[in-house]
């Protein structure tokens, strides 16, 4: 099985400023000559971790990593104005200008590959490759298979489940993503803290195939929570701001780029169907189903995508 490669310091770092106010964190690692990648991270607003760096063999990418509109080191911190899947489109293209790249690799999981997927589709002469994990397509059925009472998440992890329920009063569990929202976006600080805490331990401890129901998770830290919950909440009551079905339909745009999907079969945030439905639309695509759950930082989900990145640096060398 492959490994992460070790732990890198960016050889750059920068902020750019992209308009509607906001300011976005980007760094650079590895060999600044060598193929260039761009990382789309997940939620929206889980922002980058260190580990993120390290599916890429730094002597052979150029690899370009952002916090999103609102995440991370980006600035104004959890903002949503101007904070659109379109935005976050063109913020994409302004940074491979801005770094004077002609085509780049695009390599996201989760939120990240829903991006990566709607950024190929509008731009997809800028993109040499993709390789996607943990495949989101921000349908109403993924919506509410994680986060609503008829969903089948809260049979998988019911522990987990009840105490992001319980922070509901019961007569609003009708809509959990609007009842979480009118508290994520209360004038009480107290109150959105809360929230984004029960929002972001829920997602955040729910990620990874060995499961332990009392394990704080990645989110627990109040900046990410915040900025995870808000972003999320934002996105999801909004319909991640694409049409019903878009991705799957404008599959047609990018059924000509090399693609490989990674996806857990026991990804109880975005079950592996997402991923065997967008297989089907895009049959030219490698396919990987592997024992894992949603987490990039699995061993299994590792192996398959620094293979991916691995293969992908010897085809465009
Ligand atoms: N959200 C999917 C997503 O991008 C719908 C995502 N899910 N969990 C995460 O990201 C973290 C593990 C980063 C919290």
């Amino acid at each position: 099985m492959r490994e992460l490669y070790p732990e890198i310091e960016p050889s750059r770092t920068e902020r750019l400023s992209v308009g509607g106010g906001h300011t976005l964190y980007v760094e650079e690692c590895g060999n600044p000559d060598g193929l260039p990648v761009v990382f789309l991270h997940g939620g929206p607003g889980a922002g980058l971790s260190p580990y993120h760096r390290r599916f890429f063999d730094p002597a052979r990418w150029r690899v370009v990593l952002f916090d999103q509109r609102g995440a991370g080191q980006s600035t104004p911190f959890a903002n949503l104005d101007a904070n659109t899947t379109q935005d976050l489109v063109a913020d994409i293209e302004r940074i491979r200008e801005h770094l004077g790249i002609e085509r780049w690799l695009v390599f996201g999981g989760s939120w990240g590959s829903t991006l990566a997927l709607a950024y190929a589709e509008a731009h997809a002469d800028r993109v040499t490759g993709l390789v996607l994990r943990g495949i989101f397509l921000a349908r109403e059925e993924e919506l509410r298979w994680f986060n609503e009472m008829d969903g089948g998440a809260r049979c998988i992890f019911p522990e987990r489940w009840a105490r992001f329920r319980d922070f509901i009063p019961e007569a609003e569990r009708g809509n959990m993503i609007e009842a979480y929202w009118r508290r994520l976006d209360s004038n009480d600080e107290v109150v959105r803290l809360a929230a984004a805490h029960a929002w972001s331990a829920y997602e955040g401890g729910s990620t990874t195939l060995v499961h332990d129901p009392d394990a704080a998770g990645d989110f627990d830290e109040p900046h990410k929570a915040v900025s995870l919950a808000r972003l999320e909440a934002h996105y999801f009551r909004n319909g991640m701001f694409l049409e019903p079905g878009q991705l799957l339909r404008g599959i047609d745009r990018i059924r000509h780029i090399p693609g490989v999907i990674v996806h857990g079969r026991y990804d109880i945030i975005c079950p592996v169907k997402t991923a065997f439905e967008l297989h089907q639309a895009w049959p030219e695509a490698e396919f990987h189903i592997v024992l894992a759950g949603h987490s990039a930082s699995d061993p299994a989900i590792v192996d398959k995508l620094v293979e991916a990145t691995d293969r992908f640096a010897d085809r465009l060398a």
